[in-house]
């Protein structure tokens, strides 16, 4: 008879995609993680219902994966490249910790910023910022360093919802943007994946409209798992979606017209009202310099706050004197001139854009684009109102919501703003029912858009772009990817709108830089940390990526497997990982996707099991490096301020502080995190430590779902959404252009084209074919679009390595192969299971024939990014990947500086199946 286990539960969290965080508990017997459980505790707090989701049942399997790196390990081969054996050799954590301290050391010497103005120590977290959630303290030490390059990303940022990240939290302080899931009655959503990607919370609030009977109609090329439980699947035609969008602005505003939209809202809340000069910026009063708006009142135009007055929203008026202010503080006087509002601009911008023009371009029947226009507008309820918490609000339960592939590259910035548009035209704009943001990432404070949303200029919230004055543009660049010198609007708000800059330049230039370079020359940074990030894998052109990463003068990997990118790495260091450390994060108002709370508080990842081997917890690693580089005292002055933890560790009310003279060990870190957190959130009212929480779990207090919705707060101030017109991105835009060519460089002028006030249909498939042209080939050698799709069992690459997840995926049709449609393959002589070689015009990727009617003709299919050569077990099955075959190029990169997972391709078969 064996004797009683020792049976433990301990709760925890799931961070590993954006999803997160869902709630969970481990399972322990006698030390060992043997299961991963929901955690109903959570049931009422956790919009997820105390659920993770598939991903996070592998973690067992992850704990106690036979590849782990367990030792600390340096490199013995200098040679890197795919094909070398790094020879690592284990070696003991202070031999490890006293080369990275040296060359550390030896940074700091000579300064932290090179001769090219760019930092020197280089750092890259991947998956949409998730690491975060796994890194301890490491954010105090990165703060106590000072300058870092976070410019060599991995595909996330640019490849991720880039373009919404960026004019999502310009226009609404919405650096993800989902429906009102729980109230909205109507979504079109263009390729926005949920049921895939947004986690157990998205499953449970979808499955819930459907029941209350809202209706889902998913824009897609081929029927991902959210287009199978969609009420309608619109095939459409791969990135033309700016036509089908245009097309609906259409029906509302030249089919319908002004008097069928939401009136009070264009007038008040939005620039609507604000008069274009000839030269296409506001008309301003040439003393005050404030857009003028025409007052139905006194019938004359007044500055747009002006007491009283009650703008007209469409029509031409007549403008006795007026000023415009163009690029660099340009000042034109116009007199006695006729001006349309923006509204009217609008209208007669879309007059063109008819669901008859849109049917040539993206493949759906004009009447199926008028049909749904004219559902979204009966549903959206104009005019009807709704009771939240003791305040009448607007109700208009429509949206329409953006899936990655749509919102980043060209045509983005065209669907993003025909979303946000549709959504200010019936009022559903931060409103219940309609289309809301989740978090902040460049704007500040990141835990609340109500606080970020400021008075700034001409009526709208406050912005924070990078400049493009004469006098302050940055020409010599401060990172590597040249976010600040390129894209205002990512802003200048540190390490996010850095990450979030165009990360494929900063690969691109330091293989070689345009012919007409007239920046700096890029530099590689001296020493690059890499965690949870695999950009030899997740970005473009991923072989050739790889030989730019062998480049890299030294590279410090936090190591849970071997991978493609760590393959390059001087020195290997194992993190003790999701089980077996303590972690305290904030869980507040929204997160990303669809993560709306109703409550606010704090969650611990508590320590369930030891680490297996010698993997060392971030946060004793994070002191133990501030130490040996003379960085104690300001590391722990960072975690008093409450970096790396949630609230600062002292307070007016309260002190918890750490001592600087020593490195704190992290069980202190985290007790005083928790303190301090509780006791600030509750308002003093509350004080919990470690103990407590590895108990518990989490803490939570009740919040109102008022703080969903942006609008009241705009309400307040008197501020208006800066929709439909882009006057200052205009401005902004040729401003830039300014600079650029002032220093002689045009290779960005395809780029600066996008700086226009009113968006407007440009040949955006065509940019690929273009692209083929230029690099000597021949358009129709590549007939067919390859797209990637997400899945349920994969967070990007980051649990490839993961048997059970592989075991999972064989389930489903098509996730390990090539998806194709079932007569095209019959055409090229295809069948099921064959293995195929899809190619484009920088090589070649394979897998087996998945063959389905639910995929355009035009379009294959392949899931996720895989074609690994290192990492273990993945490496040996056969994985097509898009990654390994889409070109990396400035020509198909994006004014935001993003770009699409999409490539022209060529099919053809290889082997036929085994029978
Ligand atoms: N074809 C295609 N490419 C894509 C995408 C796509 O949909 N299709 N998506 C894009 C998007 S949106 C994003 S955000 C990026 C993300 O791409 P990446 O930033 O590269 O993120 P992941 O693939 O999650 O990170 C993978 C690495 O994390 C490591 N890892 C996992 N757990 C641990 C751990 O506990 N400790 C340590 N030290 N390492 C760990 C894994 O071994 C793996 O090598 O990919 C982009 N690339
Ligand atoms: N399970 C899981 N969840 C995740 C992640 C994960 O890796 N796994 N990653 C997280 C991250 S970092 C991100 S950025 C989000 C992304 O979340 P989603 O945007 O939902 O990601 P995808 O599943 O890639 O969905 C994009 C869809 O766009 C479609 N598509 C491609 N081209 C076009 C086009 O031209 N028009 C239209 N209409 N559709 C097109 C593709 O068919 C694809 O299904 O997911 C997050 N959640
Ligand atoms: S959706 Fe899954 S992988 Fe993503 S955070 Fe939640 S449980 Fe983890
Ligand atoms: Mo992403």
């Amino acid at each position: 008879m064996s004797a009683l286990k020792d049976v433990r539960r301990f709760p925890s969290f799931c961070y590993n995609c954006v999803s997160g965080p869902d709630f969970l508990q481990v399972k322990v017997e006698d030390g060992v993680a043997v299961e991963v459980e929901p955690n109903f505790k959570a049931a009422d707090i956790h919009p997820g219902r105390g659920r993770p989701c598939v991903k996070a049942y592998g973690l067992v399997q992850k704990t106690y994966n036979p590849h782990r790196i367990l030792t600390p390990m340096k490199r013995t081969n200098p040679k890197k490249g795919i094909k070398e054996n790094p020879g690592f050799t284990p070696i003991s954590w202070d031999e490890a910790f006293d080369i990275i301290a040296a060359r550390l050391n030896a940074i700091k010497a000579k300064g932290l910023i090179d001769e090219s103005g760019a930092p020197r120590l280089a750092a890259s977290f991947g998956h949409g910022g998730t690491p975060a959630n796994y890194m301890g303290s490491f954010p105090a030490f990165l703060a106590a360093w000072g300058p870092i390059d976070y410019s060599f990303g991995s595909g996330q940022g640019v490849k991720c919802t880039h373009s919404e990240h960026l004019y999502g939290e310009f226009w609404h302080r919405a650096f993800t943007v989902a429906a009102d899931t729980p109230r909205c009655n109507y979504l079109i959503s263009c390729g926005a994946n949920v049921e895939v990607t947004g986690g157990p919370t998205a499953v449970i609030r979808h499955a819930d409209a459907r029941v209350r009977g809202y209706k889902r109609v998913h824009v897609e090329p081929h029927l991902s798992i959210t287009a199978s439980c969609s009420a309608e699947w619109v095939p459409i035609r791969p990135k033309t979606d700016p036509a089908f969008l245009f097309a609906l602005i259409h029906v509302l505003v030249c089919e319908h017209g002004t008097q069928k939209l939401d009136l009070p809202f264009l007038r008040d809340r939005t620039a609507s009202p604000y008069l274009i000069g000839p030269d296409g910026f506001y008309l301003r009063d040439a003393d005050s310099e404030k857009p003028l708006v025409f007052d139905t009142v006194s019938g004359c135009a007044v500055a747009h706050d002006a007491p009283g007055a009650v703008p007209a929203v469409d029509g031409r008026y007549k403008v006795s004197r007026a000023i415009t202010i163009g690029p660099d503080g340009a000042r034109e006087n116009f007199a006695d001139i006729e001006a349309p509002t923006a509204h009217e601009t609008l209208i007669e911008h879309m007059a063109g854009y008819s669901p008859e023009w849109a049917e040539q371009i993206c493949d759906v029947p004009a009447k199926t684009i008028r049909r749904i226009a004219n559902e979204y507008l009966e549903a959206a309820t104009i005019g009807a109102t709704i009771e939240i918490d003791g305040q009448t609000l607007p109700l208009r339960p429509v949206a329409v919501t953006l899936g990655k592939s749509v919102n980043n590259g060209w045509g983005a910035y065209e669907c993003c703003w025909a979303r946000t548009v549709l959504a200010a035209l019936v009022g559903a704009l931060e409103n219940p029912g309609g289309l809301l943001g989740t978090t902040l990432r460049i704007n500040k404070p990141q835990d609340n858009r109500h606080k970020s949303a400021k008075p700034g200029e001409d009526g709208f919230m406050v912005q924070y772009f990078n400049p493009t004055s004469a006098e302050a543009w940055e020409h010599t660049p401060t990172t590597r990817n040249l976010h600040r010198s390129l894209v205002p609007i990512v802003g200048r708000n540190g390490g996010w709108s850095q990450a979030l800059g165009p990360t494929q330049l900063a690969w691109l230039l330091s293989e070689k830089v345009p012919d007409d370079w007239n920046f700096p020359q890029p530099t590689y940074p001296e020493l690059w940390f890499v965690f949870r990030s695999n950009p030899a894998i997740s970005f473009w052109q991923t072989r050739e990526l790889a030989a730019s990463i062998a480049k890299f003068p030294f590279m410090v990997a936090f190591a849970y497997t071997l991978d493609e990118t760590n393959a390059m790495a001087d020195i290997l260091l194992p993190d003790a990982t999701d089980f077996e450390t303590n972690q305290l994060i904030k869980i507040s108002n929204t997160k990303y996707m669809e993560h709306f709370w109703r409550h606010t508080g704090v969650v611990l990842r508590a320590k369930a099991v030891e680490p297996q081997g010698d993997a060392r917890d971030f946060s004793w690693i994070s002191g133990e490096l501030a130490r040996r580089v003379g960085l104690l005292e300001k590391y722990v002055t960072q975690l008093n301020r409450g970096v790396g933890g949630v609230a600062p560790l002292k307070s007016e009310t309260y002190d918890f502080s750490l001592d600087p003279a020593v490195a704190p060990k992290p069980e202190e870190i985290w007790d005083a995190a928790c303190k301090a957190a509780t006791a600030a959130l509750s308002g003093g009212t509350a004080c919990h430590g470690l103990d407590w929480f590895r108990e518990h779990g989490f803490w939570a207090t009740p919040m109102s779902e008022l703080e969903w919705y942006l609008t009241p707060t705009l309400a307040q101030q008197g501020l208006r959404y800066e929709l439909p017109y882009q006057e200052r991105l205009m401005r902004v835009g040729q401003e830039l252009g300014n600079r650029l060519h002032e220093k002689n460089m045009r290779w960005w002028d395809e780029q600066l084209a996008e700086y226009v006030a009113l968006p407007g249909w440009h040949d955006i498939p065509g940019r690929w074919t273009r692209a083929l042209e230029n690099a000597g080939c021949a358009p129709e050698n590549f007939p067919f679009w390859l797209l990637s799709t997400k899945s349920m069992q994969y967070h990007s690459g980051g649990n490839a390595g993961i048997a059970l997840m592989d075991e999972v995926s064989q389930n489903l049709h098509g996730h390990t192969g090539v998806m194709m449609n079932a007569d095209t393959a019959a055409k090229l002589g295809i069948a099921e299971g064959d293995r195929v070689e899809v190619r484009s015009q920088i090589g070649a990727t394979y897998g087996r024939a998945a063959l389905m009617q639910g995929v355009r003709p035009d379009t294959i299919v392949i899931l996720g990014q895989f074609d690994h050569w290192a990492t273990p077990y993945i490496k040996d099955q056969e994985r097509a990947s898009l990654n390994t075959i889409a070109p990396m190029s400035i020509e198909l990169t994006d004014a935001t500086g993003s770009g699409a997972d999409i490539v022209r391709v060529a099919v053809r078969r290889m082997e036929r199946a085994a029978p």
